[in-house]
């Protein structure tokens, strides 16, 4: 009886059509992953515990590209898992959220309208809710990078998550979930420095976060002042998000993939980027070899100059500019 990994086809409620990689087993298709792991999608079909069941068919072609068909968020949630991996390999080296090869797995139609996503380190889990109405699931891209990275924080820097420590938690997860975004180059949900613009949380089509001026979220700080770890973890993410898009793209007015993006400095002095793919790295060996679970804003600075003496030299361009994109968040030595 044959059983082998397989390339299908998933029709997307966010990315448009792309490959999935699944199982065939006899007459079924699966949604198993052999070559990440073997990283599984279930259908948890509205309810809250458990695995449900597995995503299964006769046919290797999955979801029509909306939520009349319940495998459209399985097509998501597999491709969001398997891009994910791949981006973490392909830019860092590392062999899944652990580094140990491990696949996590997935679980879609959580509950009941369910507007959000999460990440549990309990199960190894990740898991969907169908969004509002249950028409706008909470599974494109970046959101399930960002939620995927918190299994990475978790198992490298283990940054608390309360304080300053968790808003640095939170804004790993928007960098890597962005990184995840740019990574995958998908025409119909192309990177760009906002989060869950796509998934229509707000009604409004805003996203939900915006990397370059987080306050244009009416909630997120721009920059540090004292007090700020008594924010909610996901608006004091705000400086460590703005720090990023600041070290990649540096400060002012310019529009990428069609997004308009102007990004003010806390000193109003100029930041000159140094690219994504930099600020990347500068930040992925700032988390797993110089962030602890209770890194604050001033400790990330030091990590991140640290790293970036590592990477590119204390005399380097890049240095300077992990300098000055702390300067424009008001993070200073
Ligand atoms: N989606 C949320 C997040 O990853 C879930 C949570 O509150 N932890 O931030
Ligand atoms: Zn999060």
């Amino acid at each position: 009886r044959y059983q082998g990994v397989e390339t299908g086809v998933g029709n997307t409620q966010y990315s448009g059509q792309v490959s999935l990689t699944t199982t065939q087993s006899g007459s079924t298709y699966t949604l198993t992953d052999g070559a990440r792991g073997g990283h599984k999608t279930y259908n948890l079909n509205h309810g809250s515990s458990g695995t449900g069941t597995l995503f299964s068919q006769s046919n290797d072609t999955w979801g029509n590209g909306t939520t009349s068909n319940a495998a459209t968020a399985a097509a998501d949630a597999h491709y969001g898992a398997a891009m994910t991996w791949d981006f973490y390999k392909d830019t860092f080296g590392r062999n899944g959220i652990k580094n140990n090869g491990q696949a996590a797995y997935s679980r879609v139609h959580y509950g009941n309208a369910y507007v959000n996503a999460f990440w549990d380190d309990s199960c190894f889990c990740m898991t969907y809710g169908d969004g509002a109405g249950n028409n706008d699931p909470l599974t494109e891209l970046d959101v399930a990078g960002h939620e995927m990275s918190h299994g990475v924080t978790s198992n490298t820097a283990g940054l608390n998550y309360s304080g300053e420590s968790g808003g640095l938690n939170e804004a790993t997860s928007d960098i890597f979930g962005t990184g995840v975004e740019w990574y995958a180059n998908n025409a119909t949900d192309k990177g760009d420095y906002l989060l869950g613009e796509k998934i229509d949380i707000n009604g409004d089509g805003t996203p939900l976060r915006y990397m370059d001026k987080p306050s244009k979220d009416g909630a997120s700080a721009d920059s540090w002042y004292s007090g700020v770890g008594n924010k909610d973890v996901h608006y004091s993410s705000g400086i460590a998000n703005h720090f990023f898009y600041l070290l990649s793209e540096g400060s002012g007015a310019k529009t990428i993939n069609g997004v308009n993006y102007d990004s003010p400095t806390a000193d109003g002095l100029p930041v000159t980027g140094i690219g994504r793919d930099k600020a990347l790295q500068i930040w992925y060996r700032a988390l797993t070899t110089k962030f602890t679970s209770t890194t604050n804003y001033a400790s990330a600075r030091t990590g991140t100059l640290a790293a970036a003496g590592e990477l590119y030299g204390t005399s380097s361009t890049e240095y300077k500019a992990v300098q000055d994109a702390w300067a424009g968040v008001a993070v200073g030595s």
